[in-house]
Order: C-alpha cells, then sequence, then structure tokens
C-alpha cells in the first residue's frame, strides 16, 4: 500500500458515489503497472467494506472477444462483487443512480467448496453448486467509458451491479448453449457460451488461479461472473433487458 495507490482509491470511490465520470488514471500516471491497478482495486473494495459492504464473489472481465473488441482492451481482468451490487430478477434499476450503465449477458456460477490455485475444468466444476443465467450491470467511472487494462483494473473492472436468475444443477454441458439478449422484446445481439474463452468453465478456472494470485479463494457461497458474452448494451429508461441462456432460463430488469 502507498499514498498514491490510497488516493487513486479514493478518488475513483469518490467518483463512483457522486455518479460523476473522471478522467483516466493512467494519463495523470502513465508509469501506473498491472500489480499497481489491482492494488487500488483492493484498497477501493476496502473503501465499500469499511461502509458495510460484503464480499459474495469475484468477476471475470474481457473473457469474450465481444467484449474485448467493445471496449478495446484485450486481456482478462478481474473484480471483486459486493452484496449492494446485487440487483432483483425481475426488478428495477435507476439509470440516474449511475453513470453511463450497460448490461452483458453472463453465466453466474455458484462455489460449494473452497477452490483457490491451479485447478484443471473438473476440479473447477466439481467445486461448483450451481450455475444461473445472469446479467451483469458494468458502469466505468471513466469518461466516455475510455480505459485501459491497467485503468479498468484500478476501477473494479467496472463492476457496478448483476442480476442472477435460479441458480441450475451443474452437471450439464456448459460449453455451447445459445445466448440471447433482448430489449424490450426485440433481439440485439446473439452469442454462445463457447464465446466466453471457447468453453466458459476455462474463465472460473481463470478466477481460481488469479484468486490464489492475490493471495485470496473462492469460498462455498461465492458467485462467480464469467463475464460478458456479447457486447454490453447501454441503457435507457424504459427498457426492459433480458438474457436468455439456452437451457438455464433468462433473467430480466427494468429501466426507469
Ligand atoms: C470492463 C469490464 C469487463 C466483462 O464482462 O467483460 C466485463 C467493461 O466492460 O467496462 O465486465
Ligand atoms: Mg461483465
Amino acid at each position: 500500500m502507498n499514498a498514491l495507490h490510497t488516493g487513486l482509491a479514493e478518488r475513483l470511490d469518490a467518483a463512483m458515489l457522486a455518479k460523476k465520470a473522471m478522467p483516466q488514471i493512467t494519463l495523470e500516471h502513465p508509469a501506473l503497472t498491472l500489480a499497481d491497478a489491482y492494488a487500488i482495486q483492493s484498497l477501493l473494495v476496502h473503501r465499500r467494506q469499511q461502509r458495510g459492504e460484503r464480499r459474495i464473489g469475484m468477476k471475470m472481465g474481457l473473457t469474450s472477444r465481444a467484449k474485448m473488441l467493445q471496449v478495446g482492451v484485450n486481456q482478462m481482468s478481474w473484480g471483486r462483487l459486493t452484496d449492494a451490487m446485487l440487483l432483483e430478477e425481475g426488478g428495477v434499476l435507476a439509470r440516474d443512480a449511475y453513470i453511463h450503465p450497460r448490461l452483458e449477458p453472463e453465466l453466474a456460477f455458484l462455489i460449494g467448496k473452497p477452490l483457490s490455485g491451479k485447478v484443471t475444468a473438473a476440479q473447477a466444476m466439481s467445486a461448483v453448486d450451481g450455475v444461473a443465467p445472469a446479467m451483469e450491470l458494468v458502469d466505468s467511472r471513466y469518461r466516455d467509458f475510455k480505459f485501459t487494462l491497467n485503468d479498468v483494473v484500478a476501477d473494479n473492472s467496472s463492476a457496478a451491479g448483476l442480476v442472477v436468475g435460479s441458480w441450475c444443477r451443474p452437471d450439464q454441458d456448459l460449453t455451447n448453449l445459445g445466448v440471447v439478449l433482448e430489449v424490450n422484446g426485440s433481439v440485439i445481439e446473439t452469442a454462445s457460451t463457447a464465446a466466453i474463452l471457447g468453453n466458459p468453465v476455462r474463465a472460473l478456472v481463470a478466477a481460481a488461479r488469479l484468486a490464489a494470485e492475490a493471495g485470496e479463494s473462492l469460498q462455498a457461497g461465492d458467485i462467480v461472473m464469467s463475464g460478458g458474452l456479447t457486447a454490453a448494451h447501454a441503457l435507457s429508461p424504459g427498457e426492459t433487458v433480458r438474457a436468455t441462456l439456452q437451457n438455464l432460463g433468462f433473467v430480466s430488469i427494468s429501466v426507469i
């Protein structure tokens, strides 16, 4: 920990609380490393925990080509999820509670047994109690949703919210399930779960490895988000957004 990390975590937190976009931190601090960025993220999430929020899991980011192309960053990132980010399935969210929110379809994993370090896909899946259709709400704290890998990592990988559907049995083939994203009944994006690294279980394997590298582990009850399956959709009031994952069901939320 150092003063620069603490100061940047505070600025990112303030931007979120004020719902006001800020300049990219790498413009002012081009020498920041990826390790610095994760240190800032850790402090940023710690501030939220000091306000009473509880860690509920981990989000993977930039695990699909569609997402990498949309934001112009071609390396995986991860972030921390807290209970304050949970949004009610079938509920509403207020557009003006965020800066420039976007929703994206994802696959959620429910961890049943501790998982950490180098694991195989089979080991990762044997630690999973359930899988569910989900959407992630991303809301970059940076102006115009523009960032480098180090910027977005410091900003907790744009994490702002998640909507998780009913848990389904994990002992099924998840490798190539159809994905449909609809806004007010019109299909705007389609994909396959194979969009996530060729097999979405690889996102969970990566999460276990990255958690261990950060000195953490996935615990029973944790949620792991796979990363966006398609480009994210920028929200406007009046929209109902629904993500359907083949065999798993759907999740939806309305924007006011
Ligand atoms: C960066 C976070 C990426 C995903 O699912 O790929 C992400 C962003 O899009 O703002 O959440
Ligand atoms: Mg995401």
